[in-house]
């Protein structure tokens, strides 16, 4: 590791938003430097609540995040959010309003907001999204958000990270219907109609009653089902609240651990599967001796299985990266 990042480590130990900024750009390089730095701050993370705000595009998501983070600074509690998709405002790429409403945090040393678009990332968003959060979680982030596109197109898993998920949908969207199918209900904790002031609010939340119905577990978390109005604010204290009683049920009753569990074996295939994966498609000698052994196969020199062990024992004869 170089002294450069030593030193930035350090600084956001004490709180530097500067070394943050600059630490997670180096994380979505996903560099031996990025793993060794990770390494580094890993032992100062864990403290965070980290809430997953999931749901279809344009369902008012980084509208509810900005009506969290308010609520939340409001409590003392200071904030970070991670924007994980390439259309959200926090993006800078969408409407001039959307643009001034994230900027009002801009002066508040106690919120730090970043976003990660999902190009060029070779498959690596999801580790760097993980990396990017344990950056926020060592800054000392009471609260961690993280948005994501939910509905099966996310490139990010939102339980990998999140230990509260809380689930938007919007009145007379039809396609919600094929979400629900989908099992996307299973990983809400807390569920939002947002855009309650749109006709279909009542209905929306009767097709979401009934579906949870259908799912509901003898005991544990009953998700909640709430309606909002992101733009104007009403209903999300109660939201704020509903994730507060989800995370004091995790600890209350212990699951907490499992939570955890899951998120860490996650976090762990994904690291192991794309380190595999970078390897042998950007290191020069690893993709030449993939292509190689593709050739080998296609000549019938030798079988696809063999080929993968080959490559397999090439890969761990290595040092780590
Ligand atoms: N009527 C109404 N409009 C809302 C509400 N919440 C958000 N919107 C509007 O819906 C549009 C999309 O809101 P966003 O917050 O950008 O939605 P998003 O889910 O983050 O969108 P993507 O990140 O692009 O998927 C914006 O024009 C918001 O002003 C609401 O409660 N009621
Ligand atoms: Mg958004």
């Amino acid at each position: 590791m170089t002294q450069d990042t030593r030193k930035l480590i350090k600084q956001l130990l004490k709180g530097n938003r500067r070394a943050a900024a600059r630490l997670m750009t180096l994380a979505e390089s996903m560099s031996p430097e990025a793993h060794a730095a990770i390494k580094q701050l890993y032992p100062h993370t864990g403290k965070a609540h980290i809430i997953g705000v999931t749901g279809p595009p344009g369902s008012g998501k980084s509208t509810l995040v900005d009506k969290l983070i308010e609520e939340f600074r409001a409590q003392g509690r200071t904030v970070g959010v991670v924007a994980v998709d390439p259309s959200s405002p926090f993006t800078g790429g969408a409407l001039l309003g959307d643009r001034i409403r994230m900027n009002r945090f801009a002066s508040d040393h106690d919120v730090f907001i970043r976003s990660m678009g999902s190009r060029g990332s070779l498959g690596g968003l999801a580790w760097a999204t993980h990396d990017v959060v344990h950056i926020l979680d060592a800054l000392g982030k009471d609260i961690i958000i993280v948005e994501t596109v939910g509905a099966g197109q996310a490139e990010v898993d939102i339980i990998q990270i999140a230990e509260t998920v809380v689930l938007l949908s919007v009145p007379g969207l039809g396609d919600d219907i094929q979400t629900i199918k989908a099992g996307i209900m299973e990983i809400g904790n807390v569920f939002v109609i947002n855009k309650a002031d749109l006709d279909g609010a009542d209905r929306r939340y009767a097709e979401l009653q009934m579906a949870l119905e259908l799912d509901r577990k003898p005991d544990g978390w009953q998700p909640p089902i709430l309606k909002a109005i992101a733009t104007t604010g009403e209903g999300v204290s109660e939201v704020v609240k509903a994730i507060q009683s989800h995370h004091d049920y995790l600890i209350e009753s212990g699951e907490i651990a499992q939570n955890r569990e899951r998120r860490y074996c996650a976090q762990l295939e994904t690291i192991v599967e794309h380190s595999f994966i970078r390897k042998l498609f950007v290191e020069p000698e690893e993709q030449a001796l993939f292509q190689q052994l593709v050739q080998e196969v296609n000549e019938r020199k030798t079988d696809p299985y063999t080929a993968a062990e080959r490559l397999i024992l090439h890969l761990i004869k290595q040092k780590g990266n």
